[in-house]
């Protein structure tokens, strides 16, 4: 009995979440309309596209095809103006020491992103051949909560989807988890990620033992 890890980025790794508001914000602000971090939740973990779409939706704006693949473009810019300042300073609590536990005894992982920037976040903070295999937005053709990201995470890890465990931040993303038939780990509020296998706030509260006992199982 094997198991392997696969980590979403934002939200578990480091919280790029802000850095999607502020560029997102910035659109909102040119179109000129009110964009909260409130409505912000709704894009956690969704495709870029469809981030977009949700937004126009709050500002009630229906645009042509070709302005949307402009915006997707300066958004895309912008957040990446933040993108490259990140550093090793912004690898959320407990992360590095989950994956130096997760070395220590021979489990592997990958990363199961909808993001097309992950392997640049990875590189900023210094985590990117840590990873056995990385599957981004590039990779996927179906978003989460299709779990065709995590499947393809399980290929890369050669083991079957169920002995695969997923640690997530969004709901689209436990979805996407129990669609692939995986074990899902909710990480941040419980009452939002109620559908999750196993919760933790963040993942500094991972026990020591959580995958030994899940081998075990
Ligand atoms: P990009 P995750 C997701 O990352 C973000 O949570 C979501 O807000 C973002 O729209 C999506 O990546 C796409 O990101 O514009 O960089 O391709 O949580 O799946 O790691
Ligand atoms: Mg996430």
């Amino acid at each position: 009995n094997k198991i392997g890890v696969i980590f979403d980025l934002d939200g578990v790794i480091v919280d790029t979440a802000k850095y999607h508001y502020l560029a997102w914000k910035e659109l909102a602000d040119d179109l000129g309309f009110e964009f909260t971090e409130k409505h912000n939740e709704l894009l956690k973990g969704v495709s870029r596209v469809r981030s977009l779409e949700i937004l126009l939706g709050i500002g009630n704006i229906s645009i042509s095809e070709e302005k949307k693949q402009e915006y997707l473009v300066s958004k895309n810019e912008e957040y990446l103006g933040y993108i490259t300042k990140m550093g090793a300073n912004e690898i959320l609590p407990g992360a590095s020491e989950l994956l130096d536990a997760l070395d220590n005894v021979g489990i592997k992982y990958v990363l199961g992103s909808a993001s097309k920037n992950a392997p640049l976040i990875l590189k900023q903070i210094g985590l990117y051949d840590r990873f056995a295999g990385i599957v981004d937005g590039n990779s996927v053709s179906k978003a989460k909560p299709d779990p065709e990201v995590f499947l393809i995470g399980a290929e890369k890890l050669n083991l079957t989807p169920k002995q695969c465990v997923v640690f997530e931040d969004a709901i689209a993303g436990i979805e996407a988890a129990k669609n692939a038939n995986m074990i899902s780990v909710g990480i941040g509020d419980e009452n939002t990620l109620k559908e999750a296998d196993y919760n933790f706030n963040n993942l500094t509260e991972v026990p020591s033992d959580f995958f030994e006992k899940l081998v075990t199982l």
